[in-house]
């Protein structure tokens, strides 16, 4: 499986300094494989994410586990150090650049050359792990939270995924309500495109998410994944970020392992549905079933 990873573009040395670098990826056709489902493997580096929280909070950790999930087949690496768990408090910019840059700089030193993207909703934390080796900014704000991250996606030059949330991780899962809630996050994230678009971000660097879990209540969840081809009809690539949420917990009764079984049926629909990236924990499993899932939905000619 460690061969099937996406393209790894130039090579990237190990660089500790702050300066700006060259984007290694125009866009995301630059960075995606071709054919398939990309699977992205999250590397949490905080103390309370709902899932693997507390884990991985030591660099080496961090970068050991990441390392792994690279070697389990990870296309790409999503490192994060703020927490979005429901009811989670900000972290100052300081404690989260001290949390991902090491991690950044660690992989790269390591000699990992997979797509590394930073999941934050600060620009100067964008900047600094860009800096260190990112290719990616993962903004589960669309770019709403800092006025300064389109400008800054827009100077970096680098690939971006716009995710769509109600009101702010403390606030979003207080009885989230909607009229009809595929329309209403399908034309938040278009206006969220036209800013980003406004503020020169290229189109084709942009990739949209429906924020699984952001802002939305079991029902809400369901019908997203379920209508997840309208949202991949706004025509660009579409990240689904399903893994082990609550609401599989909530649907299963949340038994030992439910949630990595429910994970593995909504990463087979969003394949199914036109996902090109599936940002999953297990990383090896859900290539496997992303895999598969390629094939049932578009039949390779030879197999
Ligand atoms: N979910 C979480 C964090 N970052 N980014 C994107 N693009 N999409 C998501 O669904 C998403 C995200 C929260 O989940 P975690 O605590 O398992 O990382």
């Amino acid at each position: 499986m460690g061969g099937r990873g996406a393209s790894a573009g130039t090579p990237v040395p190990a660089r500790p300094s702050a300066a700006p670098r060259p984007p290694r990826f125009a866009g995301w056709d630059d960075l995606l494989p071709a054919g398939r489902t990309a699977v992205m493997g999250i590397v949490n580096v905080t103390p309370d994410s709902f899932s693997d929280g507390g884990r991985y909070l030591a660099p080496d950790a961090a970068v050991a586990h990441a390392l792994r999930l690279a070697e389990e087949g990870a296309d790409l690496l999503d490192i994060g150090g703020e927490s979005t768990r429901p009811g989670a408090a900000p972290v100052p910019e300081t404690e989260e650049l001290a949390r991902v840059v090491p991690v950044i700089e660690g992989l790269r030193a390591a000699g990992c050359r997979l797509p590394v993207s930073i999941d934050t909703a600060k620009a100067a934390v964008a900047r600094a792990a860009c800096a260190a080796g990112a290719d990616i900014v993962n903004d589960v704000s669309a770019l709403s939270a800092d006025p300064e991250m389109a400008g800054q996606v827009a100077a970096l030059g680098v690939p971006v995924i716009l995710m769509h949330m109600r009101g702010t991780p403390r606030t979003m899962q207080d009885a989230p309500a909607y009229g009809n809630v595929v329309g209403e996050v399908a034309r938040r994230l278009e206006a969220r495109l036209q800013a980003a678009l406004a503020a020169g971000v290229r189109r084709e660097a942009v990739a949209l998410d429906p924020g699984i879990g952001f802002g939305k209540s079991v029902r809400h969840n369901l019908l997203l994944l379920n209508h997840l081809d309208h949202l991949a009809a706004l025509g660009l690539p579409l990240v689904v970020g399903s893994s082990r949420k609550s609401f599989i917990g909530k649907l299963l009764g949340d038994p030992p392992e439910a949630r990595e079984w429910g994970t593995a049926a909504t990463v087979a629909w969003a394949v199914a549905k036109g996902a090109r990236v599936v940002r999953v924990h297990a990383v090896r499993e859900m290539a496997w079933v992303a895999r598969m899932a390629d094939a049932l939905a578009r039949p390779p000619a030879e197999a």
